[in-house]
């Protein structure tokens, strides 16, 4: 601990190496193959995604960021003067200055409860602790299930709950909807939730969001395998596996894949398993969902939220929603 005002939680040890040698045994093994998300976010996982919220095509982080900017003032008036800030999927929060420049208006004593899965929370936290003097920093290593349990153990102020990035997106059918609930069941009458969403849109456009020309998302894929070689031992061939990023129309989503470009076998020794890859074979690594507003309307409610507020781009790109019991 560096700072007085930095303190960092890792609550459980859902993000242990064990724990991933455990999750690819049973996602690798099956005959349909995939990777969860999750995993992307080692150190280099985690730069490789920063990154990927400067190149051109990706517009969701730039998008989001103008949306925050503009709505600020509003944004601030629906917030008491004791809020505390809980971002749900913090990374290295860039956005998450643009809510804490409104808390700071109106805020004596402000306090930041970020919740990542990545060991880059502390580091990020640092750079807020300089630029906000009067803030106060708890940090969470954990999933979001586990940061959510961490918020029942705290007092009576008023949470605003970020979630932000179109990272419920993440989820697959269902579960996002379900996910919702559980942020719900958290939050006390005096709670806010504010959802960052991406909008369906052209096919074209969201492709090339997931497979920008600098290659910077396929690295961030494929860094995934680079982080089984070094945490699990694995002997994956980098240059045998490629990027690959689809949009699905009837289900909303981009689906990423790596896809294996040769016949092959892979050892993982701490996950304890050999898998075979076929040509052509795609290993399934993330679903990004695009919403509508309707839809975005629907899930809140079926959430058992009430919607306090929905502010869009001028391109009607992206969502900023702001929901309360
Ligand atoms: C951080 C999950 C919101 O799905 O857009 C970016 C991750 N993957 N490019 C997204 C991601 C490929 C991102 N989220």
């Amino acid at each position: 601990r560096l700072s007085p005002r930095l303190h960092c939680l890792r609550p459980h040890a859902a993000v242990s190496g064990e724990s991933f040698a455990r999750d690819v045994a049973f996602t690798l093994g099956g005959s349909s193959k995939s990777i969860n998300p999750k995993w992307f976010y080692d150190d280099e996982g985690s730069a490789l995604f920063g990154q990927i919220c400067t190149v051109p095509e990706y517009y969701i982080t730039v998008t989001e960021s103008s949306i925050l900017s503009r709505i600020g003032g509003e944004l601030g008036s629906f917030l008491a003067r004791d809020t505390r800030l809980v971002e749900l999927g913090s990374g290295l929060s860039s956005k998450t200055r643009l809510i804490l420049d409104v808390m700071e208006g109106v805020q004596d004593e402000m306090e930041y409860l970020p919740i990542d899965i990545s060991d880059v929370l502390a580091e990020s936290c640092h750079g807020l602790l300089d630029d906000y003097p009067r803030l106060e920093i708890t940090g969470i290593i954990d999933t979001y299930h586990g940061g959510l349990e961490f918020l029942s153990t705290l007092d009576e102020r008023p949470n605003l709950i970020a979630f932000l990035g179109s990272s419920l997106g993440n989820f697959d059918a269902g579960e996002g909807e379900l996910f919702l609930k559980k942020i719900a069941s958290c939050m006390g009458e005096r709670d806010m939730l504010l959802l960052g969403l991406d909008l369906d849109k052209e096919s074209g456009v969201l492709e090339a969001a997931y497979d920008d020309t600098q290659g910077v998302t396929a690295r961030f894929n494929l860094n995934v395998l680079t982080r089984m070689n070094r945490e699990l031992g694995a002997n994956f061939d980098l240059s045998a596996f490629a990027h690959r990023a689809k949009y699905n129309g009837s289900a909303r989503r981009i689906e990423m894949y790596i896809e294996s470009l040769a016949d092959q076998d892979v050892a993982i020794p701490a996950a304890g398993a050999a898998v075979r890859f076929g040509r052509g074979e795609l290993v399934h690594t993330e679903n990004s969902h695009k919403y509508t507003i309707p839809r975005i309307r629907e899930m809140v409610r079926e959430a058992g939220l009430g919607t306090d507020a929905i502010w869009q781009d001028e391109e009607n790109r992206y969502a900023l929603v702001l929901c309360s019991k």
